[in-house]
């Protein structure tokens, strides 16, 4: 062999040769010319000659596996947030420089055409971020693993704002073809619905279910390689568009009582048309369960498909084989539809079935919040998937009968207290209790989120199943939110530290010795000031609004919900604002607010939220007696490639979310990553921060989850902090007037009457004085640059434990057991 040299990168490959695929492409796949083709055609054209490389090592992937058929998770979600794939696919090949010669050879700036590219919105929020972060770095550390997911025609609307008011537009993400993806035709899947069950009775005395659906889909997979960071694998992220199936019965169909006007092709892709855009939040709507149903049967199916091509009807291996993570409960239709095929197709026993289940299946619980928890109605299901709820059932009286049976003898009340099925108020199917029976573990997303999960979502079961529920810390891939979204802060980690902190976080925290070092703190704050001034082009693009890159720039980005408690921000810009009409001479560091959340449609009060930001900005921007102190920015479509944006240029990260409701939070994670200082309650990931960064370097305030408890046990009254703080009350009652929208009094009443007469569920005014109080701290502080700086850096520094990689070797240590098998 000649070569002897240690070949680090994943291709070899220079610029030169990178530039003559991209004219390749540009000519031979797109049919333009260099002379005529626009960002878009480049765009695509750098796409393919990429794509090239990462399919060739997609195949070498799927040979190895088969190969070597270790266990493989299957990663099941209803959301993906991939964002944009062409920058993060470069960063992991190791190709971000050559390319970025390459286009610039050819007259073209790498970070224009990155921007051609339309985001994959296929999730609402942190939920679905969290799936794209963790798919990165299962690739990344050679895991085995397939993501398994919907390939929506619209991801999660764009928004826009008109008169200030939340407008949704579809996203039409593929309008033009996708370059990422893949069709396998091969591979595609029939989907049952609706129908009845008939008992067979064999000769032999015994009897067996057959399911006649009403309907049929089909499921068309297509695939989106997922390349990690040094391209050790690519694994493949499966999406399934729904159309319609071949054979249609209108017997059965009209037998089954389902009639609907919609022609039947049309009915079928509207399975997979849309995301639903609610974030933490369940309707029970009809078309919600057919679109879940619908792709965990395609992804079982799957799933026993490769199974069997390598194991045959070995199915004492089936676990040795095959993890399905349920990420929460929106794919756990599935525990359900397993037991279905080995029952009813494959002929396995009840105990059989049963025991594959157990050793097969784990679910994350992402939230607390009742509104979130899914309850589907037993008659709907009964209609839609009348097998289904028979076995659900069956599972219900088994575990009822023997375990908790077993567990508290004669106890009814426990009975009635743990069954899948809630009897009282309506039958419904409980999928949380379903998931927790039919799982071998459960995970929470934060230490505090676990420990409430076991304490008060799940106490009884966590009695009953010891050590089956789990903390997994939630964690982000840095690869994208430092490396990609903040180049000229990794290049200064790459001189500080060295360049393996993308994969190995923790080498950040070489760089302490230097939080102190004036010189360090410079380059640190210079850089970030760049990324302000960037910033500040920006929202001038977007919104009209000139900000200063020297005032703080404090950041909320997030879902638009009450309980985050975007309102409660609002509330000190008003105090702040307030201040300075009554003393324009206040002294105080000019502050920027910025704002990036989308509502969703049907949320009444998150989109008054939004308007009545949007209202005060106008004012507040535009009174030129408080002199630029004051800014307010509610940036329109907040999406992941606006925060690879907004997080790079942030001072203050807002985390505010009512103690012991938000989960973990990853937006805290990012932030504090590319230096920004939080401000926040003591609940989710916010709590692990401040033991990494030490409290003297995070702005902690407001009532803890203990606190919030014992509030509420003796009785919350809000007007109480009402009467009890005179600017409290000024900034509410201002609300009522028609300052910010003259001429329409009470249009922002409702945030004032949610926060008073209907009892402010999220406490926002037992945290005001407090949250206010914190921000006074933050003006202190920020006026000692250098001890800004060093707390910035420290941030920065401290956030080893958040990288996904992490949280995705404690998922394999403790859950998955998988057995890394990168390419050689
Ligand atoms: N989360 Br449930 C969502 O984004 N959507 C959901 O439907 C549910 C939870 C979030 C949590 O609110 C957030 O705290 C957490 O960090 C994230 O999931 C990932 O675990």
């Amino acid at each position: 062999m000649a070569a002897t040299k240690k070949q680090t990168k994943p291709f070899d490959l220079s610029a030169d040769n990178l530039q003559q695929r991209i004219v390749h492409h540009l000519r031979s796949t797109l049919g333009t010319h260099e002379n005529k083709a626009n960002d878009k055609a480049w765009w695509n054209a750098t796409c393919s000659a990429i794509n090239e490389l990462v399919f060739e090592k997609l195949t070498d992937t799927q040979a190895s596996h088969s190969k070597q058929d270790t266990r493989a998770v299957n990663y099941l979600s209803l959301e993906f947030l991939m964002g944009r794939l062409l920058s993060n696919n470069l960063h992991n090949l190791e190709l971000f420089g050559e390319a970025e010669q390459a286009l610039k050879a050819l007259g073209k700036d790498i970070y224009q055409v990155c921007e051609e590219e339309p985001d994959m919105a296929l999730g609402n929020g942190g939920l679905g971020r969290l799936a794209a972060c963790y798919i990165d770095s299962l690739a990344t550390l050679g895991y085995p693993a397939i993501g398994y997911g919907i390939h929506y025609e619209h991801g999660l609307f764009r928004q826009e704002f008109k008169d200030g008011h939340q407008i949704e537009r579809p996203d039409s993400w593929r309008e033009y073809g996708n370059p990422w993806e893949i069709c396998r035709p091969e591979s595609v899947q029939e989907v049952p619905l609706y129908g009845y069950v008939e008992s067979v009775f064999e000769d032999d005395g015994s009897m067996r279910k057959v399911w006649h659906a009403g309907r049929k889909l089909k499921g068309v997979p297509w695939d989106i390689p997922i390349v990690g960071y040094g391209a050790k694998l690519v694994n493949v992220l499966r999406l399934w568009e729904s159309k319609p199936g071949e054979a249609f019965d209108w017997d059965v169909f009209n037998a089954g009582g389902y009639v609907d006007a919609q022609s039947e092709k049309a009915q079928a892709e509207t399975v997979s048309k849309v995301l639903y855009p609610n974030d933490s939040t369940e309707q029970g709507k009809e078309l919600r369960l057919i679109q879940q149903y619908f792709f965990c049967a395609c992804s079982v199916k799957d799933i026993l498909r490769r199974f069997k091509r390598a194991n045959g009807n070995n199915w004492d291996v089936f676990a040795d084989k095959v993890a399905i993570q349920l990420n929460d409960t929106h794919p756990a239709i599935s525990v359900p539809e397993l037991m279905r095929i080995l029952i009813d197709e494959e002929g396995l026993t009840w105990a059989k079935a049963w025991d594959v289940c157990r050793h097969t299946f784990a679910y994350t619980n992402h939230t607390l919040l009742p509104e979130a928890l899914e309850n589907w109605s037993v008659s709907l299901f009964e209609r839609v998937l009348p097998r289904h709820l028979e076995i659900i059932y069956e599972i219900n009286r088994r575990f009822l009968e023997t375990e908790v049976e077993a567990k508290w003898p004669g106890d009814d009340e426990m009975k009635r207290k743990l069954s899948i099925i809630k009897e009282d108020g309506g039958r419904m199917v409980r999928m949380a209790y379903l998931s927790v029976v039919s799982s071998y573990k459960v995970n929470g997303v934060a230490a505090i989120h676990t420990r409430l999960v076991k304490k008060d979502l799940f106490p009884e079961f966590n009695e009953l199943y010891l050590e089956k529920i789990v903390n997994v810390t939630n964690g982000v891939t840095p690869r994208r939110w430092l490396k990609a979204a903040n180049p000229e802060l990794s290049a200064l980690y790459d001189k500080t530290v060295g360049t393996g902190w993308p994969t190995q976080l923790n080498l950040l925290k070489d760089a302490l010795p230097k939080a102190k070092d004036k010189k360090f703190q410079k380059e640190f704050m210079a850089i970030k000031h760049d990324n302000k001034l960037r910033l500040v082009k920006e929202i001038k693009a977007l919104t009209g609004v000139d900000v200063s890159a020297d005032a703080i720039f404090d950041i909320q980005i997030k879902r638009l919900h009450e309980y985050k408690r975007q309102q409660l921000n609002l509330l000190h810009i008003l105090t702040l604002y307030r201040r300075l009409l009554a003393n324009p001479e206040l002294d105080m560091v000019p502050r920027v607010f910025i704002f990036g959340a989308k509502a969703a449609p049907g949320y009444h009060m998150a989109k008054q939220i939004i308007y009545a930001i949007n209202k005060v900005a106008d004012k507040v921007n535009n009174d030129p007696r408080i002199q630029d102190k004051l800014k307010v920015v509610f940036m329109p479509n907040y999406r992941v490639s606006l925060a690879e944006k907004l997080i790079p240029a942030a001072d203050v990260s807002e985390q505010i979310s009512t103690a012991g409701l938000e989960a973990s939070g990853t937006g805290n994670m990012k932030l504090a990553l590319n230096g920004a200082l939080t401000i926040g309650t003591l609940d989710g990931a916010n709590i692990e921060i401040a033991e990494e960064v030490g409290d003297d370097n995070i702005f902690i305030f407001g009532l803890n989850v203990d606190q919030v408890e014992s509030i509420k046990r003796q009785g919350y009254n809000p007007y109480d902090y009402y009467y009890g703080n005179a600017e409290l009350k000024a900034v509410l009652d201002w609300l009522d007037s028609d300052f910010f929208t003259p001429g329409h009094p009470g249009e922002l009443s409702d945030i004032k009457r949610s926060l008073l007469e209907w009892g402010d569920q999220y406490l926002c005014l037992a945290d005001y004085q407090g949250y206010c109080d914190a921000h006074a701290r933050i003006d202190v502080a920020y006026r000692d640059t250098a001890k800004w700086a060093e707390m910035a850096i420290i941030n920065s520094a401290c956030m080893g434990k958040f990288n996904s990689d992490r949280s995705i070797q404690d998922y394999v240590d403790t859950i998955w057991h998988l057995k890394a098998c990168p390419l050689g």
